[in-house]
């Protein structure tokens, strides 16, 4: 009768509480689908000058989105100071129309940063501000066509993210990250339990992208397993009873 007491342990491991968990997530595209820049050597490379986004993580705890990592390097620091973040777009049911845009009001500064409920068609233009007119102060280097921020005029302010800032001095190559907390939003931002996120984010100067999707946790098997544990426990002393 070793079969069920190892049942039993697994699933009053299941049962227990879990840490924070979430998807991480690499850099995988050079620009968002279908905002391919008109200079096509643009496109040839992930980076355009700095930083290089390398990834990062979506943070969930049971199904509550608790918060968003970016991870990144300075492969160069010219012009570092002009470079800031655009807006976070999340697509919650992942049906083509972002749902939520945290506005970064092109700021690195620490701080609380207003989201939105927003209904914008990824591939409508006039859902963005575009890079060419966000970053237009210093000689036209940006990515060319990209979006970058939201358009807001219809949206509806849900809360607030707590922003940690972006690196203001950083050393060449190394790996810093940014961390916008969205635990106090309730409703888990529209998420559906099981479904799937897709998320877009960039610079003011679009000069790397981050665009992809990644799983909101499902409900977790704890309740259900306990459930059957409790099951299998009752038929393994019935069944020990009867043998005894
Ligand atoms: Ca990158
Ligand atoms: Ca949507």
């Amino acid at each position: 009768m070793y079969r069920l007491p190892l049942l039993l342990t697994l699933a009053l491991l299941l049962g227990s509480p879990l840490p924070a968990h979430g998807f991480v997530f690499s850099d995988s595209v050079v620009h968002w689908p279908g905002y391919a820049s008109p200079l096509s050597g643009q496109n040839a490379r992930d980076v355009n000058g700095t930083p290089d986004l390398l990834g990062g993580e979506f943070v969930f705890n049971g199904q509550h989105l608790l918060g968003i990592r970016v991870d990144y390097s300075a492969p160069s620091t010219a012009l570092w100071d002009t470079v800031v973040p655009g807006d976070w777009f999340l697509d919650v049911d992942s049906d083509g129309y972002w749902d939520v845009a945290l506005a970064n009001a092109l700021s690195r500064e620490a701080g609380s940063r207003n989201v939105y409920g927003v209904n914008l068609a990824y591939g409508d233009a006039g859902s963005y501000a575009f890079s060419d007119d966000v970053y237009n102060a210093l000689g036209g280097l940006e990515r060319k066509g990209h979006p970058v921020l939201a358009t807001l005029e219809q949206a509806g302010l849900i809360g607030s993210a707590a922003f940690s800032g972006w690196e203001k001095d950083p050393v060449l190559a190394d790996t810093y990250s940014a961390y916008w907390d969205v635990s106090g939003i309730s409703g888990l931002l529209g998420l559906s339990p099981g479904g799937t996120l897709t998320y877009g984010f960039t610079m003011n100067c679009a000069n790397d992208a981050l665009h992809g999707q990644g799983p909101v946790p499902a409900p977790e098997p704890g309740s259900q397993a306990l459930l059957l544990a409790g099951g299998a426990g009752v038929v393994w002393k019935a069944r020990r009873k009867r043998r005894g």
